[in-house]
């Protein structure tokens, strides 16, 4: 039997891509799962498939990781469910447009800031309550590789995913001493809804990023996500970075039968 039976995992941005993954992984190691998004039919869909895959429960809530009452209330229902977390997943997030700064809008800008950053900070002071003083806890906040690397186009949301990296650091050295481990996991190119979301459901533009290369699936980081969980208690897997093979660097991607330029 999993080292994880049991446990309770909460996932934010469950309604798809990683955090649908994740509930299905989590389940299939006989997990009880909280899913939490905004859009209620998609995760109510992730529940049932993570039900199917073995978890005992998968209860879900409409959550706006961007407001602060959305992210209590989301937590106080938690409460009603169960006294503790043993896994908090910080996924929700996304990036919105591909702007030079001197083109960006504050809408996109604000989106961004308020669910990739300041989303992860809410939900984690709102459920660190239900984790603290319990070994083996496990903190996931999903970085990127945007976080380690600038590109052309991405500056609000690298810098915000510079900052998930940041905050994971300093969580870190405060929960010393707690038995509860942060993990920052950030991959790199991954075909979900990311790009659909970036490009505003321009679904050609957003094929075109994963065009002649192998992307990671949503299934590879949801496998990650159980690995860095099921650790013994004693081993906090830092950080890690985590790319598709064809993905050398963040510029650097091979891409097959590329007609010459
Ligand atoms: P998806 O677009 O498939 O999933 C994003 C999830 O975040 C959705 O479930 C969405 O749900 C949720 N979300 C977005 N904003 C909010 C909000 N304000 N409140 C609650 N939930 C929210 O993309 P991915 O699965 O790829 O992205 C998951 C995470 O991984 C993101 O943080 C992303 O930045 C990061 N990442 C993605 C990479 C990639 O290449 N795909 C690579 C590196 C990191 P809903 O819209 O229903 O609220
Ligand atoms: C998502 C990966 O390269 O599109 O964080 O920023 S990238």
């Amino acid at each position: 039997m999993s080292n994880l039976a049991n446990q309770w995992v909460l996932i934010t941005g469950a309604s798809s891509g990683f955090g649908a993954a994740a509930a299905q992984a989590f389940g299939a190691q006989g997990c009880n799962l909280l899913l939490g998004a905004r859009r209620v039919p998609q995760l109510e869909k992730a529940a049932n498939l993570a039900r199917q895959a073995g978890a005992p429960s998968a209860h879900f809530r409409a959550l706006d990781v961007a407001q602060t009452s959305s992210v209590e209330a989301f937590v106080d229902w938690v409460r009603t469910l169960t006294p503790r977390v043993d896994v908090l997943i910080n996924n929700a997030g996304g990036a919105h447009g591909l702007d030079t700064v001197a083109e960006g809008r504050d809408e996109d800008w604000e989106a961004m800031v308020q669910s990739n950053l300041l989303g992860l900070v809410r939900v984690t002071r709102a459920a660190l309550p239900l984790m603290v003083n319990h070994p083996g806890g496990t903190i996931i906040n999903v970085g990127s590789t945007a976080g380690h690397t600038a590109y052309e186009g991405g500056s609000v949301y690298c810098a915000c995913k510079a900052g998930e990296l940041q905050v994971s650091r300093s969580l870190r050295l405060e929960l010393c001493g707690t038995g509860l481990r942060v993990v920052s996991l950030d991959p790199g190119l991954a075909e979900t809804e990311f790009s659909l979301v970036r490009f505003k459901n321009d679904a050609a533009r957003a094929h075109r990023v994963y065009e002649g290369m192998t992307p990671l699936s949503a299934e590879d980081i949801a496998e990650t996500m159980v690995w860095v969980a099921s650790r013994p208690a004693h081993v906090c897997i830092d950080e890690l970075l985590i790319k598709p093979t064809d993905q050398a660097a963040m510029h650097k991607v091979f891409r097959r039968n590329q007609a010459p330029a």
